[in-house]
């Protein structure tokens, strides 16, 4: 089926496997770009399924217990997948959502239904790649991936793990305008016997209840483009100015939608950078150049998630310092439960749990405190990914990966004047909080 016309970028699509066309439809398993609009990989699809004459089906295996994520996460993706499922329907697509491993799911969906070609998701993370491969030995049709979540796909960005943001921006800039287009419509297709299954709730999934969804928080692909354009008319502008301070609402809190591809990076980008605003540039730094340098990371460091993934000096520099005397040392169950001596970090932990998010200058604090109060780093390093994947919504993402690694170990920065426990990685004290902004406003905002 290779060299079909379509709408996308061929750039935008690598071959995983060889193969020759099944007897049933085109098949995209839907896994981590969970929208119908601006999603490259669904219009990949619906172009192969339009130029072979086939229906199209939409597949997402719904894994219960998807490293460890609580019923918080659960929530937020399967409203969004409500909304994705009539929206599909009314494009005469449809929507199977097959329960459990999908390591184990998925092969048998896919043998029973023979694809002509079976188009999927590009995640680099590992569990996604372990499926995949996991469909190999069962089918024999060609197995395309999209690279529908970052601006500029991965493999076209860099083939090597990149050393900082100063290495990668010049790369993502010099691609990313050509890749930076405007979404092509989807089509209805001309098929009435569609079939839609019913999105499971919360409650019949029997889901980890320990971490309850944010109250107010109003997932889909519908809340994410209302908050994207509700940003551009009244947070871009002063975006540069007011990010660093967390008692303004001054980022764009968009990262949930782009974890559960929600909204599409691409979107946002493209939005951002149109609307050519004083804050444009500053915002395409971090919706584009931070998260695809995330994406980097996790693409080519497999430990991505493990201690080991840390750079070589600062790991060394953490080591030199490993008994230096903490001035606090927490267990987890006291930081979890924003029981410590510093009002500020209980605050930050607070939105954690409550909200579900840090704000982004906050967040840097509260991992690098976790690096001061642990008994070594690599506590800290394990905490800091606990505590992340278990409140925030954007947890389980490159981002929280690659973030974790920057504050415990250094990842993508460089070496700083040394101090105690931390070496030459970078510190951060209250005393450079209380210059940034108003901390006690701040911690007010959190007492009852
Ligand atoms: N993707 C799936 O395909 N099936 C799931 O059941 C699923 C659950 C899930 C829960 C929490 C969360 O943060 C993400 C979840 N995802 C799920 C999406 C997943 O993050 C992406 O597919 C990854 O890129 C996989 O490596």
């Amino acid at each position: 089926m290779a060299g079909y016309r379509t709408r996308v970028d061929p750039r935008r699509i690598r071959r995983l496997r060889e193969g020759s066309p099944g007897e049933g439809p085109v098949v995209y398993w839907m896994s981590r770009d969970q929208r119908v609009r601006d999603n490259w990989a669904l219009l990949y699809a619906q172009d192969v399924a339009l130029a072979a004459n086939r229906p199209l089906e939409v597949v997402f295996c719904l894994s219960r217990d998807f490293i460890g994520a609580p019923i918080r996460h659960y929530d937020f993706m399967l409203r969004g997948l409500t909304e994705t499922a009539k929206e599909l329907s009314k494009l005469n697509v449809s929507f199977k959502i097959p329960l459990g491993e999908p390591k184990e799911k998925l092969p048998l969906y896919a043998k029973k239904r023979d694809p002509a070609v079976l188009v999927t998701d590009f995640s680099p993370l590992r569990h996604q790649k372990g499926w995949i491969e996991s469909v190999y030995e069962y089918l024999s049709c060609p197995i395309d991936q999209v690279d529908g979540h970052n601006v500029v796909p991965a493999w076209e960005t860099s083939d090597k793990r990149e050393y900082a943001a100063r290495t990668i921006r010049p790369k993502l800039h010099r691609k990313f305008q050509e890749f930076l287009t405007a979404f092509p419509e989807m089509k209805k297709l001309p098929y009435e016997d569609r079939e839609t299954d019913r999105v499971p709730s919360t409650e019949e999934l029997r889901l980890d209840g320990s971490v309850l969804p944010v109250e107010g928080e109003i997932p889909g692909s519908a809340a994410g483009e209302m908050r994207l354009r509700s940003f551009i008319a009244r947070g871009l502008s002063g975006y540069d100015r007011d990010r660093n301070d967390p008692n303004l609402d001054g980022t764009s809190r968009l990262s949930p939608y782009i974890h559960f591809g929600q909204i599409s990076a691409q979107t946002v980008v493209r939005e951002a950078f149109l609307a050519d605003l004083p804050g444009s540039d500053a915002f395409v730094e971090e919706a584009m150049v931070r998260r695809e340098l995330a994406e980097n990371f996790c693409l080519y460091e497999p430990l991505y998630d493990r201690y080991e993934a840390l750079p070589e000096w600062g790991r060394k520099a953490l080591d030199h310092h490993r008994s230096d005397k903490r001035p606090w040392l927490y267990g987890l169950s006291e930081l979890e439960e924003a029981g410590t001596h510093d009002e500020l970090w209980n605050a930050a932990q607070l939105s954690l749990r409550r909200k579900g998010r840090i704000h982004g200058y906050l967040r840097m604090y509260w991992g690098k405190m976790l690096l001061l109060w642990s008994p070594s780093p690599e506590e800290a390093f394990s905490r800091a990914l606990y505590l992340n994947d278990r409140y925030a919504l954007d947890g389980r993402d490159p981002n929280g990966y690659t973030g974790v690694a920057w504050c415990i170990g250094g990842l993508h920065d460089r070496p700083w004047p040394k101090r105690p426990v931390f070496g030459s990685v970078r510190s951060m004290a209250l005393s450079g909080c209380a210059r940034k902004f108003d901390v006690k406003r701040y911690i007010a905002s959190f007492v009852p």
